[in-house]
Formats: C-alpha cells, structure tokens, sequence
C-alpha cells in the first residue's frame, strides 16, 4: 500500500480485487459501452453484484468513451458502482483527454452522491489495451487535479489486480507534485 495526503483527500494504490472493497462508499467499474458483464473488472463487479445490477443498468446504456454514469452495488459491499467507458487504445481520441474524463466524471458523480471514499481500477489497460504507464500518469494527474473542485470524497483508492501494475500506479502518485495540484 502506497499513500499520500493532499490537502485533506488521501490517495492510495492497493494490490487487489476491485470487487471485494468493502470498506468504501463507492467502486468504479471499467465498463463497456452497454454496460453489461463482461470480462475482467466488469465481469468481476457483475458477477459479485448480481442480476440486478445489469438490470438497473440497462436504460443507462449506451455510453460513450469518457463517460460515466452511477448506479446501486446490489450484493457488492458497497453503496454505489460508478461505470466508466474507457476509450480503446488507437481506436478512441483523443485518448488521453478521454481517459481523463473518466476519472473527472466518475469523481464528480460521486462526489455529488456524497461518496467519501472511492476505488478505480486501471481503467482501459486490459481489453482495452492502453499502456499501463501512460494511463497510470492519466489517472493521477486527473485525480489529483480533480480534488480541489470535490466537497465529500476523502479517499480514493486506485486498486491494481497485478503487482507490476500497483508498481506503476504507486510510482505516478510518488511523483505528484506535493500540493496534489496538476494542470488537466
Ligand atoms: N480487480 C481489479 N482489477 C482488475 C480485476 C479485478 N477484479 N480484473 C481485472 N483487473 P479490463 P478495460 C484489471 O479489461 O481495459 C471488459 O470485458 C486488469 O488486469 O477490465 O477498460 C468490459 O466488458 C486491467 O489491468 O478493462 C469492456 O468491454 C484493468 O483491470 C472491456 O473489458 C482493466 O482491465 C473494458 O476494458
């Protein structure tokens, strides 16, 4: 576990199973565009929240790369599944501003639902295809330049299924700046 305090808001980076967080309000899932089940983290979310998930997801569908919408975590430990559409890599641009919209959308939604504590898998990096370092520095720069503009998020977890992967993630947050401010 790696962790580091900005002005109030800490942000971590955590070996694990997104789908087993039980200590947070809200978990992020790296949808598909109709948000259905599907492999990796979607698969692992749908699968530990039931039937109903997929079913209250739904008239949500489809959603475009950069996009995130919130719903019930049914039989998940938490309160809240925010679904982020990544954008695939060479196919989605501009990438990098998409993937950023990702994490802005999914914290502002959550924010506004009165979330305190979140967790953001490596979103695009798998099916997706994105290179794990050049999303890894997306994601905190984005993150970090967000929490400025939230009112009740005060944790934010970024779960990583590999350990070379948490090894990237922890590196990008090493390098923030120390007052967490990053220009989008
Ligand atoms: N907990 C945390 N991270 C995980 C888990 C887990 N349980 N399982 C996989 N990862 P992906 P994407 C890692 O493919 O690239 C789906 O099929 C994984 O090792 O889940 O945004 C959807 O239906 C990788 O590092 O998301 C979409 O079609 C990262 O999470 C598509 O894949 C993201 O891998 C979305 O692709």
């Amino acid at each position: 576990m790696t962790r580091r305090e900005f002005d109030g808001v800490t942000i971590e980076c955590t070996q694990g199973d997104i789908a087993a967080q039980s200590d947070l309000d809200a978990v992020v899932n790296a949808a598909n565009a109709e948000l259905r089940t599907g492999g990796g983290v979607a698969g692992a979310l749908h699968r530990a929240a039931g039937p109903g998930l997929e079913e209250e997801c739904r008239p949500l569908a489809p959603i475009t790369p950069g996009q995130a919408v919130i719903t019930g975590a049914h039989r998940l430990p938490n309160r809240y599944v925010v679904h982020c559409l990544g954008p695939v890599h060479g196919v989605d641009e501009p990438a990098e501003q998409l993937l950023a919209n990702c994490y802005r959308e999914a914290l502002q939604l959550a924010d506004g639902h009165g979330v305190a504590s979140i967790g953001f898998p490596s979103i695009s990096t798998g099916a997706f295809g994105y290179p794990v370092e050049a999303a890894a520095q997306t994601a905190m720069d984005a993150v970090a330049g967000a929490l400025s503009g939230l009112g009740r998020i005060r944790l934010v977890r970024f779960v990583l299924f590999g350990r070379g992967d948490f090894q990237v993630y922890a590196g990008a947050l090493e390098r923030l700046p120390a007052n967490g401010s990053v220009s989008p």
